[in-house]
C-alpha cells in the first residue's frame, strides 16, 4: 500500500482529494493537522493556501518521498515541476521530491491548447473567465450566501488581489502557469478573470490565435481524441460541468476574417479537474509509474 497523507481534510479541495483518492487503488488515506508529522508517508498532498504550503513543505520534508501542494506557492519555482498528467508528467524527473498542482483557470485552458500544440504554433491566446464561488473556499460559498454580498447575484471583476500593474493575481498566475505547463515560454496570454454566481464550475471564453491557418476538421478531431478532453456541438454549462472529472470545449468555431483564429468556451470542475482530481492523478501517476 503507498501511504498518502492529506493536510488540509477540512477545506472544500481537501475533502475531494479524499474522496478522489479512495478511488486510487493501492492507497492508505493517512489525516494530518498543520503541525509536525509523527510518522512518514510515500506522498503528502497539501491541500492548503500558501503560507501554510511553505512551512508545511519544511516539515514534511523528512517525512515524506514526494509533497504534492496545491498552492501556487511553489507554482513557478525553476526545480518544482508544475504537473498535469495528461499534459506534462515527464516534468517529474528522478531528482524531484515537491510538485506543483496548476491554478483551476489555467488547467481549463492549457487542457485545450495541449490539445492543438502538436499541430500548431500557438502565439496567442485571451481568454474572460466566469469562475465559480467555490473557488474562494468555503469561506466565500458563506459569504454569498448572503443577500448584501457583492458577489451574491453579481458578477465581480477580479480574482486574488490587483497588483501594481493592475492585473489580478489569478490573470498573472494564468500567464505564467500556462508557458511553464505547455513548455511554450514566448506564448501571449491575455487574460480577464471574473468571479460569477455559480456555485461551481468554472468557465471560460476563449480566443486563439496560431502562426497556421486552422483546419476545423483538424481542430475537432484533436480536441475530440485528447485525453480528459470531451469536445461537444452542444452548449455546456457550469450546471453540466459541476461533478464531472473532464473539460469540456463548446462553441468551437473559426474567426469570421482571419483563419488563424477559433474561438471556443471551456467548462471545467473547478474543485476537481481544476484542484484535487488532479492532484490525485498526479499520485495515480507516481503509483503506476513504480516511483513509490
Ligand atoms: C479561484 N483560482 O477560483 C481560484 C482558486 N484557487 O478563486
Amino acid at each position: 500500500m503507498v501511504k498518502v497523507g492529506i493536510v488540509g481534510i477540512k477545506g472544500i479541495v481537501g475533502q475531494t482529494m479524499k474522496i478522489c483518492l479512495q478511488n486510487v487503488k493501492n492507497v492508505e488515506i493517512k489525516e494530518f493537522g498543520r503541525e509536525t508529522p509523527t510518522e512518514d508517508v510515500d506522498i503528502a498532498v497539501l491541500c492548503t493556501d500558501n503560507p501554510d504550503s511553505k512551512i508545511l513543505v519544511e516539515k514534511f520534508e523528512d517525512y515524506a518521498k514526494y509533497i504534492i501542494d496545491m498552492s501556487s506557492e511553489f507554482r513557478l519555482k525553476e526545480d518544482v515541476p508544475l504537473v498535469i498528467p495528461e499534459i506534462n508528467p515527464e516534468a517529474i524527473t528522478k531528482k524531484t521530491r515537491l510538485i506543483a498542482s496548476p491554478n483551476c483557470t489555467t488547467t481549463a485552458l492549457v487542457m485545450a491548447l495541449a490539445a492543438l500544440k502538436p499541430a500548431y504554433t500557438l502565439d496567442e491566446v485571451f481568454f474572460c473567465s466566469y469562475q465559480a464561488i467555490s473557488g474562494g473556499g468555503k469561506k466565500l460559498l458563506e459569504e454569498t450566501a448572503n443577500p448584501k454580498s457583492v458577489y451574491h447575484k453579481n458578477c465581480v471583476p477580479q480574482i486574488g488581489g490587483i497588483l501594481e500593474n493592475g492585473f489580478s493575481s489569478e490573470e498573472m498566475k494564468s500567464i505564467y502557469e500556462t508557458r511553464k505547463i505547455l513548455s511554450l515560454p514566448n506564448i501571449k496570454v491575455y487574460p480577464h478573470t471574473v468571479r460569477v454566481f455559480v456555485e461551481n464550475a468554472h468557465s471560460l471564453g476563449v480566443t486563439l490565435r496560431a502562426a497556421e491557418k486552422f483546419d476545423m476538421e483538424k481542430v475537432r478531431n484533436l480536441l475530440s481524441s485528447f485525453e480528459g478532453l470531451v469536445y461537444t456541438n452542444e452548449v455546456i454549462t457550469p450546471k453540466d460541468g459541476d461533478g464531472k472529472d473532464e473539460v469540456f470545449v463548446c462553441r468551437l468555431r473559426q474567426d469570421i476574417e482571419n483563419p488563424k483564429i477559433i474561438h471556443f468556451f471551456l467548462v471545467m470542475d473547478n474543485i476537481l479537474k481544476g484542484a484535487a482530481l488532479n492532484g490525485a492523478q498526479i499520485i495515480e501517476y507516481l503509483i503506476k509509474k513504480g516511483m513509490v
